[in-house]
């Protein structure tokens, strides 16, 4: 998930910064780059958030998918999202920030939350995934994965592991963790043991502030942070193979807030829908891409 101003890439991952995916048009790309300007105007997260754009841009073969939104439904401006997952009809949801932490079973239609279990005021909830009839939530700095009964929605153990937790997710075999840094991190789901580790390169630069996780069609999706893109990642080789822009998903949330940012993605396999959201967002979006590729 797409982290708090005090969040860093970690020191010594190898690489460079931010998203880049592939080409835009040039007249359209620099179009948007003077909307960009103007939205962003002040404060360092705007900044950021700029620089990071104008990363995205710098690449000239990989898509970028713009992205339509199907449905925008409701959802509680108060959840600071950072893992999101769809089950059996339902979403779930792990939210942050110390005192306000939660995981949570919420309606799609009308964003209810109709189950929730709040975490200790010390701990900070981070990504969340589905492991058979257990959920795991990755927690930010304690080095805590927590597991919970799906069902009952109370806790029934927990792992250790080293270092931050941002984005998790389930490949079918194995957890799929990130760290903020441009490594994703499979995990045994019954030890938490590493399994492997890939690194995730957009062109031939490590992408760094991989954040919240989602596995779709075979591929590795993941929140950018600061960004509103997503990476298609090749969960074989850590290849980007493209990018979905969702920078008009929610345009008219406030941008120079970095609290603010598009963090959140599920996929309901059966029905083939995408769903996304952003920290302290009111709305929860289906998406589709305009154009399949
Ligand atoms: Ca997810």
């Amino acid at each position: 998930m797409a982290k708090r101003n005090k969040k860093r890439p970690q020191a010594g991952a190898a690489v460079v910064a931010a998203p880049a995916p592939s080409a835009v048009p040039a007249g359209k790309a620099a179009a948007k780059s003077k909307a960009g300007l103007a939205m962003f105007g002040v404060g360092f997260a705007g900044l950021l958030a700029l620089a990071a754009y104008f990363f995205i841009f710098q690449d000239k073969d990989l898509p970028i998918h713009k992205v339509e939104v199907v449905r925008r439904l409701p959802h509680d401006s108060e959840a600071y999202t950072q893992g999101l997952l769809f089950h059996d009809g339902f979403l779930y949801e792990s939210t942050g920030k110390y005192g306000r932490s939660s995981v949570r079973k919420v309606e799609v239609d009308t964003g209810k939350v109709v189950q929730q279990y709040k975490l200790n005021p010390q701990l900070f909830g981070e990504g969340l995934a589905l492991w058979q009839n257990k959920l795991i939530q990755l927690t930010w700095k304690a080095g805590k994965a927590l597991v919970y009964d799906l069902k009952e929605m109370k806790p029934a153990g927990e792992f250790e592991y080293e270092g931050d937790g941002w984005g998790l997710t389930c490949d079918g075999k194995h957890l799929i963790f990130s760290n903020g840094t441009d490594r994703l991190v499979f995990y045994d789901p019954e030890t938490f043991k590493e399994v492997r580790r890939i690194k995730v390169q957009n062109q031939d630069k490590g992408l760094l502030d991989l954040n919240e996780l989602e596995y779709v069609r075979g591929e590795i999706w993941a929140n950018v942070w600061k960004s509103d893109f997503i990476a298609r990642i090749n969960p074989k080789n850590g290849q980007v193979l493209g990018w979905l822009d969702c920078s008009r998903v929610h345009p008219n949330r406030r941008k120079d807030v970095i609290d603010n940012v598009l963090n959140g993605i599920a996929w309901d396999q059966k029905q083939d829908r995408i769903y996304v959201t952003g920290k302290l967002w009111p709305y929860l979006f289906e998406i589709k891409i305009a154009k399949q590729y």
